[in-house]
C-alpha cells in the first residue's frame, strides 16, 4: 500500500507487528509470565489458597481476591441505543482534492490514507441481540485525521423518525421493549412503538423505510450508509455550502427476505458479525465510497421541503451524488471490548472545514453524546482510552477526573498564564494556523419553542419512496407492514396507523394493508401529496445491484459417492469470480479427498447467496432421500436463489419436487458444466431471481 497514513493504520494484517510499535497499549503476551496487576509473578492459577487440601479458602489470598474483583466489574453499561454492534479498522482515501469545497486537511490530498474505525449496530436490540432483526442499522465512521477525530455518525437510512431532539426520548422509550416485560427483544412489532408512530406522523417516511428490504440487508458490507442531516463544508476562503453524505458499497446493495431474516436470527444470531469478520480474514476487504450531495446556499430554499428537516432526502435526481472517495475496511479488532465496545462516537466531533446546520435533531445530538459516554465510559476522560485518542497530538488545560491516564507535567493548567510561557496556547483560524472556527451564519430571531411551518409536510416523500420501489418492493413494504401490526394487541392502533398514516400517503398500500389485517377500507379524500420529482429511481434497491459474484457464498451440496473432480473443477472456478464456494455435505465424512467445510444442519441454506447440486450417482440418491438436502434445494427455490444442478444432481431438485423450467434453475449433463455454470453465474449477479416470485408462493415450505 503506497501513501501517507496515520499512526493507527497498519496496512494489511501481516504489518500487525509495525501497528505494536505504532500503538504501544495494542498488547500481546507472547512469552511473558502471568502476574497480578501489580506485576507480581504467579505460581499457581489453579487453586484458591486454603488451610489444609479440604480446609476453608484464606482471605488473605490477594490473588484470587484481585482476579475476582476485577471479573466482578467486567460489564460496562450497553448503549442505551446502537447497543448490538460490530466494527473494523480501515483506511479512508479521496479520489480528487475537495478544496475547493472544505479546509479539511484530510479531504485535500488523494494520496493521503486516513485511518479509520467503522462501527455498525443495530438500534433496538441489546448487546446480545440477533443481527437480522428488522432494524435501522447505525453506521458510524470514526477518521483519526491529522487535524483530529472527525466522526461521520450516521444510519444505512438517510432519514429519520422525528424532526426535533427533545421527542428522542419518547421515540426510543416507544420502540425498546416494553417497560413490564421487556418484551420485545430487537423487533418493533409491538404496541408501543405503532402508538407513538401512529400519532406522530413526521415518522410516516422514516418508518416506510423501515418496513421496506432495507431494514434486513443481506450484509453489512452491502449497506449503504447516511449522513441523515445537511452539515455545512467550509472552504479556506470561508465560502460555505451545504453537504449531505452517502456511503455506496462498492459491491451493490442487496437485502435479505423477511423469511430468511427471521430463520437467520434462530440459527445464526451473529449472521452479520460473521460475515464482516470472515470477509476481512478472507482479505475480501469491504468498500464503500464516500458521495456527497452539495449544495449552494443560495439554493437552499429550492426543493419545495427544508433541508434542515431531518425527515426529508434530496432526491439523487436532484442534486447528484458526487463519489469523492474510497473507505476500505481491512483489518479486524483485536479485542472486542477495547475497541468496539469503548469506541465513542460523537456527531460533534468535527474538524475544521465541516460544520453544522441547524437541523434540531442535529442540534441535540450534540450534546447527548458526550453526556452518554460519561456514564457508559465511567467519567470524562473517555477521550484517552486508545480507540478513541487522536492520531495528532493534543494538550489543553483539562485535568483530573476519573481514569486519567496521562500525567500532566508542569505547574500551570489555565490560560493566559506566564509560568508555562503561556502553553498551550490558542491558534488562528486561518488554514496555515488550523484552529476550528466556526461557520459565522447569521442568525436573528425571537427565543421561541416552535416547529417551522417548512417542516409541515409528513407525507409528500413517504409517497415519493413509496412510488420509487420496484413491484416486489412494495409487496415486501406492504407484507411488513401487516407483520408488524399482526403483533399489535390494539385494534385501534393498526387502525390509526391505516387510516391516519398510509391512507395519508398511498391509498393502494393503505388498502392492501387494511385488507391483510381484515380492517374496514380506509377513508377516501385525501389528496395524494405530490413530490418533486415524481419518482427516484436511486432508491429502489434493485437498481443497486453491481455486476459480478464476488464474496458470494455458494453452497456445493454433495454426499459421499459425489464426483470429486468436477466439485474441485467447480470450487476453482467460483473462486476465479471471487465467489466463496463451501462445500455442504451430510456430515463431515470424506467426499473422495474433499473435506466439507460444514453440515447441512450446521450450514442452512439462508447462509448461501446460491446453491449447486454436484453430480455422481451415488452422492445424488444419498441427498435425494435425505429430506434435510430437499430441504436445503427447496428453501433456495423459495428464497428466490440461483441453483444449478448437474447430471444425477437433478435428481435432487426432481426429489424436493421443485417445479421444471423454473427461472433461476440451471441444470444439465455432467457434460454441459461449463454451460451450467455460465447461466447460474448469470442468476447469482442478480442476487435474487425475483421473475420466480410468484412461483416460489406455490412451493411447499
Ligand atoms: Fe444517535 N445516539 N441519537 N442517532 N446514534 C447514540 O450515543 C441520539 C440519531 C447513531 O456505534 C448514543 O454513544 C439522539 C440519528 C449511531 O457507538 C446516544 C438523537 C442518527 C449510534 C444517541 C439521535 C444516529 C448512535 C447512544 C436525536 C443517524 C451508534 C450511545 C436527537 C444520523 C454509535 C452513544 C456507535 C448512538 C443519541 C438520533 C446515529 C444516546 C439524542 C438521527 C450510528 O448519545
Amino acid at each position: 500500500m503506497t501513501g501517507k497514513s496515520g499512526s493507527r493504520q497498519p496496512a494489511t494484517p501481516a504489518d500487525d507487528s509495525k501497528s505494536q510499535d505504532l500503538e504501544p497499549f495494542r498488547v500481546r503476551p507472547d512469552g511473558a509470565a502471568l502476574r497480578t496487576n501489580q506485576g507480581v509473578k504467579i505460581a499457581d492459577n489453579q487453586n484458591t489458597l486454603r488451610a489444609g487440601p479440604r480446609g476453608p479458602s484464606l482471605l488473605e489470598d490477594f490473588i484470587m481476591r484481585e482476579k475476582i474483583t476485577h471479573f466482578d466489574h467486567e460489564r460496562i453499561p450497553e448503549r442505551i441505543v446502537h447497543a448490538r454492534g460490530s466494527a473494523a479498522h480501515g483506511v479512508f482515501q479521496l479520489y480528487e482534492s475537495m478544496s475547493k469545497y472544505t479546509k479539511a486537511a484530510f479531504l485535500q490530498d488523494p494520496i493521503v490514507q486516513t485511518p479509520v474505525y467503522v462501527r455498525f449496530s443495530t438500534v433496538q436490540g441489546p448487546r446480545g441481540s440477533a443481527d437480522t432483526v428488522r432494524d435501522v442499522r447505525g453506521f458510524a465512521v470514526k477518521f483519526y485525521t491529522q487535524e483530529g477525530n472527525y466522526d461521520l455518525v450516521g444510519n444505512n437510512m438517510p432519514v429519520f423518525f422525528i424532526q426535533d431532539a427533545i421527542k428522542f426520548p419518547d421515540f426510543v422509550h416507544a420502540v425498546k421493549p416494553e417497560a413490564p416485560n421487556e418484551m420485545p427483544t430487537g423487533g418493533s412489532a409491538h404496541d408501543t412503538f405503532w402508538d407513538f408512530v401512529s400519532l406522530v406522523p413526521e415518522s410516516a417516511h422514516m418508518v416506510l423505510w423501515t418496513m421496506s428490504d432495507r431494514a434486513i440487508p443481506r450484509s453489512l458490507r452491502t449497506m449503504e450508509g447516511f449522513g441523515v442531516h445537511t452539515f455545512r463544508f467550509v472552504n479556506a476562503a470561508g465560502k460555505a455550502r451545504f453537504v449531505k453524505f452517502h456511503w455506496r458499497p462498492v459491491l451493490g446493495s442487496y437485502s435479505l427476505l423477511w423469511d430468511e431474516a427471521q430463520k437467520l436470527a434462530g440459527k445464526d444470531p451473529d449472521f452479520h458479525r460473521r460475515d464482516l469478520w470472515e470477509a476481512i480474514e478472507r482479505s475480501d476487504f469491504p468498500e464503500y465510497e464516500l458521495g456527497v450531495q452539495i449544495v449552494e446556499e443560495q439554493d437552499e430554499n429550492s426543493f419545495g421541503f427544508d433541508l434542515l428537516d431531518p425527515t426529508k432526502l434530496i432526491p439523487e435526481e436532484l442534486v447528484p451524488v458526487k463519489i469523492i472517495g474510497k473507505m476500505t475496511l481491512n483489518r479486524n479488532p483485536d479485542n472486542f471490548f477495547a475497541e468496539t465496545e469503548q469506541v465513542a462516537f460523537h456527531p460533534g466531533h468535527i474538524v475544521p472545514g465541516i460544520d453544522f446546520s441547524n437541523d434540531p435533531l442535529l442540534q441535540g445530538r450534540l450534546f447527548s453524546y458526550t453526556d452518554t459516554q460519561i456514564s457508559r465510559l465511567g467519567g470524562p476522560n473517555f477521550h484517552e482510552i486508545p480507540i478513541n485518542r487522536p492520531v495528532c497530538p493534543f494538550h489543553n488545560n483539562q485535568r483530573d477526573a476519573m481514569h486519567r491516564q496521562v500525567i500532566n507535567v508542569g505547574q500551570a493548567s489555565y490560560e493566559p498564564n506566564s509560568l508555562s510561557g503561556g502553553w498551550p496556547k490558542e491558534t488562528g483560524p486561518a488554514a496555515s494556523d488550523g484552529g476550528f472556527e466556526s461557520y459565522p451564519e447569521r442568525i436573528d430571531g425571537a427565543k421561541i419553542r416552535v416547529r417551522s411551518d417548512s417542516f409541515a409536510d409528513h407525507f409528500s416523500q413517504a409517497a415519493l419512496f413509496y412510488r420509487s420501489m420496484s413491484e416486489v418492493e412494495q409487496e415486501h413494504i406492504s407484507a411488513a407492514y401487516q407483520f408488524e401490526l399482526g403483533k399489535v394487541t390494539q385494534p385501534a392502533i393498526r387502525e390509526r396507523v391505516v387510516n391516519e398514516i398510509l391512507a395519508s400517503f398511498d391509498a393502494g398500500l393503505a388498502a392492501k394493508v387494511a385488507a391483510g389485517l381484515g380492517l374496514p377500507a380506509p377513508r377516501k379524500g385525501k389528496v395524494p401529496p405530490v413530490s418533486k420529482p415524481q419518482t427516484s429511481p436511486a432508491l429502489s434497491l434493485l437498481n443497486r445491484v453491481k455486476p459480478g459474484i464476488k464474496t458470494c457464498k455458494i453452497a456445493l451440496l454433495a454426499a459421499p459417492g459425489a464426483d470429486a473432480a468436477s466439485i474441485t473443477k467447480l470450487q476453482h472456478a467460483l473462486r476465479g469470480e471471487g465467489a466463496t464456494p463451501l462445500l455442504i455435505a451430510p456430515s463431515f465424512a470424506a467426499i473422495d479427498a474433499l473435506q466439507p467445510d460444514a453440515t447441512i444442519a450446521g450450514m442452512p441454506s439462508i447462509m448461501f447467496d446460491a446453491v449447486i447440486v454436484c453430480g455422481g450417482e451415488a452422492g445424488a440418491k444419498t441427498l435425494a432421500q435425505s429430506g434435510d438436502a430437499r430441504h436445503f434445494v427447496l428453501e433456495a427455490f423459495k428464497h428466490l436463489k440461483a441453483i444449478a444442478a448437474l447430471g444425477a444432481g437433478r435428481d435432487v431438485l426432481a426429489a424436493a419436487q421443485l417445479p421444471d423450467h423454473a427461472d433461476g434453475v440451471a441444470t444439465g449433463d455432467d457434460s454441459q458444466s461449463a454451460e451450467v455454470l455460465k447461466t447460474f453465474i448469470a442468476a447469482v449477479e442478480q442476487h435474487r431471481v425475483w421473475s420466480r416470485a410468484a412461483l416460489a408462493q406455490t412451493v411447499p415450505a
